[in-house]
């Protein structure tokens, strides 16, 4: 498929999509979120790829969802239409998806590098749920997961008075996992999820489940479902080859069987 607002490419075992409206500082249309759900399908589906990078350009990540496509939307049509469900895709992913944030990440943008599992921040990046400002609020996973990222009273002002945060202040709060210069991050989100996409596709599949089930679930039944999972993976030979290469000082060879 031809891509108009997005960029997609591979580089080994990883999946590199680029948000690429860049007049409109990335914001992100219906067409845009098309492609992305359709770019995630094909690289589910790819038993070659093993980690996703999700990332725009040097100065925005996406300014939010496109207002001006937004502004004339009546109440029946977000209903009837289920506007914004196209937008859970990406939540849906099973695969690890880092986001690799440059410039504003502010509503929707926001939203969507939550939906990711790691963020990477670049110095400059700018983190933010805006909407207030426009008489709406957060629509697509926003006050949820911002306020379990980085806690109420830090998501209330952000979501009440629409305030940014630095990367700095974004790091110190636990929203990101780490901040590097603007001119590594690409370099350092490739490391990352090359890192990921060499190690057994089944393991890294079941911690992502598992670390997501921690915000669904009580704890005993957490740690209850973790089990399982782990239990399972005795079953696979990535299982015995992680091991065997360990005793035998080697590096592993996962063939993800
Ligand atoms: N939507 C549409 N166009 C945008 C958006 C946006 N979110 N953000 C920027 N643009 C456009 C501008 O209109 C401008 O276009 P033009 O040159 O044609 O006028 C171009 O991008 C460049 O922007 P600016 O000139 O404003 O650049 P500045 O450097 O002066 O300012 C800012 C950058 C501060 C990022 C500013 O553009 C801004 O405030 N943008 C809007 C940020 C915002 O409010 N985001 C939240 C949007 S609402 C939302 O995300 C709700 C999500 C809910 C779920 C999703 C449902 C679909």
């Amino acid at each position: 498929m031809a891509y108009d607002n997005i960029l997609v490419e591979t580089n080994g075992r990883v999946g590199v999509i680029t948000l690429n409206r860049p007049k409109a500082l990335n914001a992100l249309n219906a067409a845009l979120i098309g492609e992305l759900g359709h770019a995630l399908d094909a690289f589910e589906a790819d038993a070659g790829i093993g980690a996703i990078v999700l990332t725009g350009s040097e100065r925005a990540f996406a300014a939010g969802a496109d207002i001006k496509e937004m502004q004339p939307l009546l109440f029946p049509a977000t209903y009837t239409e289920d506007f914004i469900t196209s937008w859970e895709r990406l939540s849906r992913c099973r695969k690890p998806v880092i986001a690799a944030v440059a410039g504003y990440a502010l509503g929707g943008g926001c939203e969507i590098a939550m939906m990711c599992d790691i963020i990477l921040a670049a110095d400059n990046a700018r983190f933010g749920q805006p909407e207030i400002q426009l008489g709406i609020m957060p629509g697509a996973g926003g006050s949820q997961r911002l306020t379990r990222a980085i806690g109420k009273a830090k998501a209330m002002e952000m979501c009440l008075t629409g305030r940014t945060l630095t990367a700095e202040e974004a790091d110190r709060y636990g929203l990101v996992s780490r901040v590097v210069p603007l001119a590594e991050l690409r370099d350092e989100a490739m490391k990352v999820a090359g890192t990921i996409a060499d190690l057994s596709l089944a393991s890294v599949m079941m911690t992502k489940e598992s670390v997501n089930r921690a915000f669904e679930t009580t704890l005993a039944e957490g740690i209850r479902f973790e089990r399982r999972l782990f239990q399972a993976l005795f079953a696979t030979a990535d299982q015995k080859e992680g091991m065997s290469a360990f005793t035998e000082k080697r590096g592993p060879s996962f063939t993800n069987a």
